[in-house]
């Protein structure tokens, strides 16, 4: 109920705001974004920190027979963590809470594999506490990553597992909530008896529905966000937002890896992809690999196909064995935030001079279209093949990126487009894309254009355009879309 509400304030608004909307009824169509995935589609970027006793051994994953002692961060401080992702403008941070280990961050009771076993804090310890202090004092969203396999927990591979899981899922949401994000890896391996678990994924999501009804859940097919199929942070160029989930499974019985990169474009449910990937070779801190954090310039190529394919972007930074983000990644991510913001500074769509206009319909759209709202938008109309969003430069103007929005809460539509910058003497540079989605930027080689005109040439529904932004970015910077 509280949705239509919504829907119908936002729709009485775009009325009184957009003339040429009011010519036309357009109704959201197919599978919607909730609420909760609109936002967590807007947090875009986050930090994901993986910590815990593969700090100390140098593992990435652990056997569950590591002693609790060998836990023993000697400098640990949240707050540094915060301090350095709010500074590289990450929205929030999610926590390996509980790795395949089994070791617990947080003193939880229904394990004896925790900090309050080691002699961090004189067992008085709690990680996850800390950082959820730290987020808010900051001003970051938390997040929590639980693996239900555990290596190390004695009733893994029995029934009475997933009561285990379930009871921790409830500590942590009461304890450290809210989160925005509760993050559950599909691995499934052999436990300290030998056996497998086999997950009761149906009580997990209605557990955690039911506590935490405004986190967003992610899995590798949901239930509100899925894996993109790599551990390299590459959403498809094709991306799009829905999924069918029918006959599959979490780990193992995942749909396939391109699948999962792409989307399924008739797909029944709305599941955006995440792109995990790691600032480091590894996830857990390797000293050996101090000297291969990626570069600011990678990042920002991850971020072009992360973000700007439509998918948010969960960068891992490890804490090093003090518990600190070392000077290496920091640097790495202060540097992506500066070629973030020299970047997208200010478009050159929403300078003074520049005309925005829908041709043959004679619509201006430039407050719209420049309002740094996405949910705000024109629409094509049902004659979109003869119709196209026209920007017109006062003079010519250089340029080699462009961002696209679709206003996600009407469905995902724009199958595909066509970007043509005109050059003075008349010649044309044409870019061709795809899918848009919650975001889609292209990077091309530097043009000199006095016009820019957008036209979607394939949709499933009238189109509908939210954002439109230009600018010149760094041109070592551009990457083939
Ligand atoms: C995987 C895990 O096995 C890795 O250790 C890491 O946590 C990654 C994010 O997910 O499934």
């Amino acid at each position: 109920m509280k949705r239509i509400l919504a829907l119908a304030l936002q729709t009485l608004c775009l009325l009184t705001i957009s003339p040429f909307v009011r010519a036309q009824t357009v109704k959201p169509y197919g599978p919607l974004p909730s609420p909760r995935q609109i936002r967590w589609e807007n947090t875009e970027f986050y930090l994901f920190t993986h910590f815990g006793p593969n700090t100390f051994t140098d593992l990435e994953w652990g056997k569950g027979t590591e002693k609790e002692e060998i836990f023993a961060p000697s400098a640990l401080d949240c707050r540094q963590w915060c301090r350095i992702a709010k500074a590289a403008g990450a929205k929030g941070i999610i926590i390996t809470a509980k790795h395949h280990d089994g070791f617990c961050l947080w003193p939880s009771k229904y394990s004896t594999h925790t900090v309050a076993q080691s002699k961090w804090r004189n067992g008085k310890g709690d990680v996850v506490q800390e950082l959820a202090a730290a987020c808010r004092e900051y001003g970051l969203k938390l997040g929590i990553y639980l693996s239900p396999w555990d290596r190390n927990h004695p009733k893994y591979g029995t029934a009475e597992y997933n009561d285990v899981f379930v009871s921790m899922m409830k500590e942590v949401v009461s304890r450290y909530g809210p989160l925005f994000e509760f993050w559950w890896d599909g691995a499934n391996g052999e436990g300290p008896n030998g056996r497998k678990q086999v997950y009761d994924f149906n009580r997990f999501e209605k557990t955690i529905r039911s506590i935490a009804p405004n986190t967003a859940v992610f899995s590798d097919i949901g239930p509100d966000m899925r894996w993109v199929g790599n551990e390299s942070g590459v959403a498809g160029s094709t991306n799009w937002n829905l999924l069918d989930t029918a006959g599959f499974k979490r780990g193992a019985g995942a749909p396939p890896t391109d699948t999962l990169n792409r989307g399924n474009i008739n797909g029944k449910i709305w599941i955006p992809a995440e792109c995990d990937v790691s600032i480091r070779p590894g996830w857990f801190y390797h000293r050996q690999e101090d000297s291969a954090v990626r570069t600011p310039e990678q990042l920002f190529s991850l971020y072009l196909k992360s973000v700007g394919r439509g998918a948010n972007l969960l960068l891992n930074v490890p804490p090093d064995r003090r518990g600190l983000f070392t000077a290496f990644d920091s640097a790495a991510l202060i540097g992506f935030r500066r070629l973030r913001d020299e970047s997208f500074r200010a478009s050159l769509a929403g300078q003074p001079g520049v005309k925005i206009s829908i041709v043959h319909s004679g619509v201006p759209a430039k407050t719209i279209l420049t309002d740094a709202n996405s949910q705000t938008f024109v629409s094509l109309g049902d004659e979109y093949k003869d119709r196209y969003i026209d920007i017109q430069f006062p003079e010519a103007t250089a340029m080699n990126c462009i961002l696209l929005q679709e206003p996600i809460q009407m469905g995902q539509r724009i199958k595909s487009f066509t970007i043509q910058l005109l050059h003075e003497d008349g010649t044309i540079f044409e870019i061709p894309g795809t899918t848009i989605g919650h975001k889609r930027i292209l990077t091309f080689p530097r043009q000199l254009a006095k016009s820019v005109s957008i036209r979607v040439t394939d949709a499933k529904a009238t189109p509908l355009v939210g954002e439109v932004a230009i600018y010149l970015i760094r041109e070592d910077l551009v990457e083939k879309n």
